[in-house]
């Protein structure tokens, strides 16, 4: 292995290359190669100057994730930053690629920065549950000023070079390779006598209403401590001398490195790169994607069509009327429309996407040359089916046949085809061109390549992929329907919907299960209930009053009007009074006296749901690892991502006690709190979910 900084020496100037792929972390090694390179240069006789840089894609991408957790080793990365600081040669970083966190914390300990114009910066220790530990906090003020350090440190946003020139972070911005740009600017440097020059040096900052600003950080984070804590050691550097802010920044580093939270954002960071990795497609090439065709021009098609447009596919939309498909047509640019306002698209690229990536037609002849076809009709398996009759007559050999159903059974639309190797379920979720979870689906006969290709196409989309087996709802809606389930019976049993909505919102939702509903329609859940009704168990309790609603043709936001009231231009209701009426009556139909629950009793059981359907969803097979789970909640329902995913939380709290909840709830309702053999037999083994994910590897 080579060494992990690299000396060499030019002349009067000593290099130190960074060498440890992929991304140059911060490790063990490489803290020493720094403090040791540095020590080399300045007993090498006749070195003035040391350059700094990384080989491969990047300089340091910051500290090395993997060693978050484990006892600290020294020497640990604040004191490497200082020695480079401290020492008396002239040092000199020169960036390429992502100096991220504790990379551009050693950035700003050398004297000098330059980099390469498409270098991005940043220091996104918050979204790792952290803030900046290695004396970001303290320094980069010092180049910014108060107010441009907070942003930066709070949002974690990656600068782009021009940006951070201009706001002081670096010296000099220069085409070419690190090494040769970095070696000019010693030269220069050296030639024009320029001296040290330490940031640390630089006078504290001129302070601000801080605890005004740790109020609306908190506010606007929902509940996730880091920011507020980068905030407070913004403050640290402005109100004491530079080594006690110092100490100040790495107590708080330390207290968070301690949370809950930190240790849900960095599964978070980790489960996002491996669910996406699936050690039966290693090796399985997946088939070239081309160009793709979307069967229906709905609000869904119409997302399909615009992401994969925005990924740079040509797209053949079918519709059954050229006025439905003319209609599509006006959804896709109102999706487009968006992007080119904010001028993330311009008018050419949107005309060339509108006009010549985009082809409208009514005749399945025009689909024959096509690379993949996802269809994205009404949720009815006799329409999916004469859809798949049509695909299988006219599709070319080898195309893959997508169905984005979100609950019908894959199988049995791969059965109607003469080619079941080369379908599966492309769940994708509304709006599809924004949001992030794909949900593949692998049924009985999906061929390996074609599942491949199924990732392969959300990679290109920038999708979070998840494999999913077939079930009714898959994994996330399948989930999803347990908790509501027991939302809806906390409700009959005396909670309000808006109270779950606010304790479920506190606890870091997006959204409560009850806006969420109005947000996507009443009338979905009106027509499942009527749908299932014929085959329900006896024993399974479901609520009716929602139904007196929808027969008035209430549905939610779209007709102003469901579990909350909405006034016109406003997206957030008022509690609708008629529902509480409406609950009123049917407890007393049913003869239920209501009690109160508390807040914390009401996430107890919501999350108890959760965690037990997932437990099954995840021993069925549904979801090969309970990461797979944590990502699609993440992605597409709204779950608090410091929490990192229901099952690492369940983790967290421990899963014996959860499951002793769910016992307790079951001698109320047994039929519903079932428990999950898989969550019995991981208490019975003193295992966690997350010894699952390692175990899968
Ligand atoms: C910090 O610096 C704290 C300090 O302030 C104080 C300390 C005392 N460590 O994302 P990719 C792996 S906190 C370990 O697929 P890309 C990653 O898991 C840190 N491993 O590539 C993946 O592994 P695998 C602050 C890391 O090109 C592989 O590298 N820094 C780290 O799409 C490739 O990554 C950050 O938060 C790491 N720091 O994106 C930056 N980073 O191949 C975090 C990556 O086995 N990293 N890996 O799946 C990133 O944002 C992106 O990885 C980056 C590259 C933009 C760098």
């Amino acid at each position: 292995m080579p060494e992990a900084i690299a000396y060499e020496r030019q002349g009067d100037i000593a290099i130190l290359k960074a060498q440890n792929p992929p991304v140059n972390a911060l490790g063990l090694d490489m803290r020493k190669g720094l403090v040791d390179g540095i020590a080399r240069a300045e007993a090498d006789d006749g070195v003035k100057a040391v350059l700094i840089y990384g080989d491969g894609r990047t300089y340091f991408a910051g500290a090395d994730i993997r060693e978050f957790g484990k006892t600290p080793q020294e020497p640990y990365l604040p004191d490497v930053c200082n020695r480079i600081e401290a020492s008396p040669l002239i040092v000199v970083s020169a960036m390429h690629g992502t100096a991220l966190g504790g990379g551009l914390e050693i950035a700003l300990s050398s004297h000098y920065r330059i980099a390469v114009p498409s270098a991005r910066m940043g220091l996104p220790e918050v979204h790792l549950g952290l803030i900046p530990g290695a004396t970001g906090t303290q320094r980069l003020p010092r180049l910014t000023g108060v107010e441009k350090a907070i942003e930066v440190i709070t949002s974690g946003r990656q600068i782009g070079a021009k940006e951070a020139q201009s706001l002081g972070i670096i010296d000099r911005v220069a085409e070419g390779e690190p090494r040769e740009i970095g070696l000019a600017y010693v030269k220069d440097l050296l030639d024009s006598g320029a001296g040290r020059r330490a940031v640390s040096e630089l006078p504290a900052p001129q302070p601000i209403d801080f605890d005004a600003a740790y109020e609306a950080t908190l506010k606007k984070s929902r509940g996730q401590l880091s920011p507020a804590y980068g905030v407070r050691a913004v403050q640290a550097a402005c109100e004491l001398p530079f080594a006690e802010g110092v100490a100040e920044e790495r107590r708080l580093f330390m207290e968070l490195m301690g949370t809950d939270q930190r240790q849900g954002m960095i599964h978070a960071f980790f489960s996002e790169r491996a669910v996406g990795k699936l050690p039966e497609l290693d090796g399985v090439d997946p088939r070239p994607i081309n160009a793709i065709a979307v069967i229906g021009g709905g609000t869904m098609g119409a997302g399909i069509a615009t992401s994969a447009l925005l990924a740079g596919l040509p797209v053949v939309l079918l519709e059954m009327t050229p006025e439905a498909a003319e209609a599509a047509r006006k959804r896709i640019e109102g999706n487009l429309g968006g992007a080119l306002k904010r001028g993330k698209l311009s008018q050419e690229k949107f005309d060339a996407l509108t006009q010549t990536a985009l082809t409208l037609t009514t005749s399945y002849d025009d689909l024959k040359d096509v690379d993949l076809v996802i269809e994205a009709v009404f949720e009815e398996m006799g329409v999916k089916k004469k859809v798949f009759a049509e695909l299988d007559r006219v599709c070319k050999p080898g195309a893959v046949l997508a169905s984005n159903t979100s609950y019908l059974d894959v199988d049995e639309i791969a059965a109607s085809t003469t080619r079941p190797g080369d379908v599966l379920g492309l769940h994708f979720f509304s709006p599809a061109h924004v949001m992030k979870l794909l949900e593949i689906v692998d049924a009985d006969k999906t061929a390996p390549e074609v599942l491949a290709t199924g990732f392969a196409l959300g990679k290109r989309m920038g999708k979070i992929s998840v494999r999913a087996g077939v079930c009714d709802g898959f994994i996330g809606n399948r989930i999803l329907k347990t908790y509501r389930t027991a939302a809806d019976h906390m409700v009959l049993d005396g909670a309000s919907p808006y109270q779950i909505d606010k304790a479920l919102t506190d606890f870091g939702f997006a959204m409560g299960p009850y806006a969420v509903a109005d947000l996507a329609g009443l009338d979905i859940g009106w027509a499942t209930r009527k749908r299932l009704a014929p085959t329900r168990d006896p024993r399974e309790r479901v609520p009716s009053y929602m139904d007196k609603l929808c027969e008035d043709g209430h549905f939610g936001q779209k007709t102003g009007k469901g579990y909350y009231i909405y006034e016109a231009g406003k997206r957030a209701g008022v509690p609708n009074p008629e529902v509480t009426k409406l609950i009123e009556a049917e407890r007393t139909e049913l003869g239920l006296s209501p009690r109160d629950f508390t807040d914390e009793e009401i996430i107890r059981r919501y999350m108890a749901a959760m965690v037990n359907e997932a437990a099954k969803v995840v021993g069925e097979g549904i979801a090969r690892r309970p990461l797979d789970v944590d990502m699609v909640k993440l992605f597409g329902y709204g779950f608090p991502r410091y929490r990192g995913g229901p099952l690492k939380w369940a983790d967290l709290q421990g899963l014996p006690a959860l499951l002793d909840d769910i016992k307790s709830y079951a001698r109320e309702d047994e039929y519903f709190w079932q428990p999950a053999p898989l969550l019995e037999q991981l208490v019975a083994e003193g295992k966690t979910f997350d010894d699952l994910n390692k175990a899968a590897g």
